[in-house]
């Protein structure tokens, strides 16, 4: 029987997970788990990418101790990040993370330029100072011009294990460098950056056999045949496949670190509206796009927990939350100091006592604060997004972590007035190896893959409590405007 392996990594954790399909379920097992966060070294962010790879080895010699001789594998992770690779095939250094602060008036920098309406015309996505448009805007220019490829993370990975480089379209998508009309890179954007468009690597769909693992890593390791699949490599394309939605009157949120919400799409969507609420239009794999918001998501509350020594669970943290009055405080949990903050909790009461809020100081009181000003958000974002589209959203399929927390999915289903369906919580991975079924003619589409998730995965539901927290959503709606104009205007 086939089996597959989804590595798949993110920005606080990775992991390696196993699946094969028995009839009509898919069976999914975590073989492995790492940590995995970005390290601050002489002023700078760094992935520590030797490591990340190392752990994929630890895994898939965990794979092969199993009883497997044979698999697939694919590989996503977050997006944007880069690592510059010499002639010699060498990394010139550790990727910077996405989080540093190196690119802070970037974009800014960057449009004098060459205009927001012209770059967002040509690529349809949002104006992020992590965009790598605006990395590589900031690069050191000798490195650049030493450079051979410029690999994104997960095209890293591949290339480190098979020796074969490609570029795969869902995530090069979030690069802001590809032309939507022409389906390439953009020579002109590319050229705005000093680099060259060829220094990346020939694009590819998800869904593309990238080669075997190397004969030597055989020698080093202890590892089944391996077969790399480029499958959706960017996570949160991995993540969508994975959500099982249906019709077309359905948004999805991937909940993890970020919080990102919006609705697969055949045609792109860069009009005024969607320029104007900063909406993006990412590549997604088969010719799809996702067109999303992008929301500070639980990588707040992460922070908060870390900083409280790690001493509650996600869990615990949640029941403390219930105890507590909701919606004392409001919060714009998209204002940038919520990025990379020295200390969130700081930031957090900062901006409570800045806006004549109560402060939330207990543990309880802070992720009651998160969890409400999230939910808050995603309900704001769903109206927006009907409105944009132009068409009703009934439903809600909430994927990733995110979606285990109950409290949030009952808050965000009533405030937005939507049916919320809850799962799976490994979407991300299970998008990964829905691909590579696909790929190797074990599944027939995406829609045969999601009814298999359905089938395999318990997913939760949630209507709108009749009659509960009328008004709340207004009220923060006048909040965020005014927040937000205040903001324009001191710039
Ligand atoms: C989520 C994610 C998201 C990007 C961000 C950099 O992990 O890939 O889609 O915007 O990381």
């Amino acid at each position: 029987m086939k089996a597959y392996v989804a590595v798949d990594i993110g920005a606080s954790s990775g992991r390696l997970m196993l699946a094969k399909r028995v009839d009509d379920q898919l069976e999914l097992k975590e073989v492995h788990r790492f940590k995995n966060g970005f390290k601050e070294v002489d002023g700078h962010d760094y992935w520590q990418i030797d490591h990340i790879i190392d752990e994929i080895f630890a895994g898939l010699e965990k794979v092969k101790r199993l009883g497997f001789n044979q698999v697939d594998l694919g590989i996503d992770t977050w997006a944007v990040d880069y690592v510059l690779v010499g002639n010699d095939g060498q990394k010139l250094h550790d990727p910077i993370s996405y989080r540093d602060k190196r690119t802070e008036g970037a974009i800014n920098a960057l449009t004098t330029k060459l205009s927001k309406q012209y770059i967002y015309e040509k690529t349809g996505i949002q104006f992020q100072a992590f965009n790598t448009l605006y990395q590589l805007y900031t690069e050191d220019k000798e490195n650049l011009a030493r450079t051979d490829k410029i690999l994104m993370i997960p095209d890293y990975i591949g290339y480190v294990l098979t020796g074969n480089a490609v570029t795969e379209e869902t995530n090069a998508s979030t690069t802001q460098m590809l032309n939507l009309r022409q389906g390439l890179f953009d020579k002109d954007l590319a050229k705005s950056v000093n680099v060259n468009e060829n220094q990346f690597p020939h694009l590819v769909d998800a869904g593309t056999v990238l080669g075997s693992v190397s004969h030597k890593w055989h020698v080093k390791y202890d590892l089944p045949e391996t077969e790399v699949i480029t499958v959706a490599t960017h996570d949160t394309a991995s993540a969508v496949v994975g959500a099982p939605g249906k019709g077309d009157n359905w948004a999805f949120l991937s909940s993890g670190t970020w919080s990102l919400l919006g609705a697969e799409l055949n045609v792109p969507e860069n009009g005024l509206d969607a320029f104007a609420e900063n909406y993006t239009n990412e590549w997604g794999a088969y010719g799809t796009y996702r067109f999303l918001k992008n929301i500070m998501g639980l990588w707040i509350l992460q922070c908060v927990r870390h900083e409280l020594n790690d001493q509650y669970s996600f869990n615990e943290l949640a029941s403390q939350a219930e105890q507590v009055e909701p919606f004392k405080t409001f919060i714009d949990v998209n204002d940038d100091r919520f990025t990379n903050p020295k200390s969130m909790i700081g930031a957090i009461q900062d901006y409570a006592r800045e806006t004549n809020q109560f402060v939330p100081t207990s543990p309880g009181e802070l992720t009651r604060a998160i969890y409400d000003n999230l939910s808050l958000f995603y309900a704001n974002e769903i109206r927006k997004l009907s409105g944009i589209l132009n068409k009703p959203i009934n439903t809600l399929n909430i994927v990733g972590g995110g979606s285990n927390v109950e409290l949030m999915n009952q808050l965000t289903s009533t405030l937005a007035g939507v049916e919320v369906v809850a799962g799976p919580s490994e979407a991300t991975a299970i998008g990964n190896i829905i691909v590579q079924m696909i790929t190797s003619g074990e599944l027939e589409n995406v829609v045969a893959g999601r009814k298999l998730i359905e089938s395999s995965f318990g997913l939760k539901h949630y209507v709108p409590e009749q009659g509960k927290y009328e008004g709340v959503l207004t009220k923060y709606r006048d909040f965020l405007n005014s927040v937000q104009k205040t903001a324009k205007e001191a710039v």
